[in-house]
């Protein structure tokens, strides 16, 4: 896989849109009406969980500027409910959404990454 860009038209095919549909299977952690998280398949940190809205987004950028108040604020929230309930608060976690392709973003639907379970040490490589 390559990179994609974080602007253009949303993908119905792209992996995590399956996985919204239940088309590939994924282990529920959290739903509610504006988000759905599920374990990453390749985890980085011993808590390794991805976050995406509900709603049809490529990224940050189209997210950020084209969702309504409600699902920007519901998906946050959720982001916050999902890293609470796995008992992250405490000594911490580390959020991370790649946008575009100097981000290497690799799959074109909005996702959050949501890291905890160790020191993260210093940000970005
Ligand atoms: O991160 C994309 C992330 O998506 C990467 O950490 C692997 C993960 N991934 C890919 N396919 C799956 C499935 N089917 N289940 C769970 N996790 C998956 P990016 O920020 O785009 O580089």
């Amino acid at each position: 896989m390559t990179p994609v860009s974080a602007t253009g038209d949303y993908d119905d095919d792209n992996i995590f849109a399956k996985v919204l549909r239940g088309d590939i299977p994924s282990t529920k952690i959290y739903e509610d009406d504006w988000a759905y998280a599920f374990p990453d398949i390749n985890p980085q940190a011993p808590t390794h969980i991805l976050v995406i809205p509900k709603g049809k987004y490529r990224s940050w950028a189209d997210f950020s500027a084209t969702a309504t108040d409600a699902e920007i604020g519901g998906f946050i929230r959720a982001v916050g409910t999902v890293a609470r309930d796995a008992g992250l608060e405490e000594p911490g976690y580390r959020l991370l959404a790649n946008a575009g392709e100097d981000a290497h973003q690799m799959v074109p639907h909005l996702h959050v990454h949501i890291f905890g379970g160790r020191p993260m040490g210093p940000m970005l490589s």
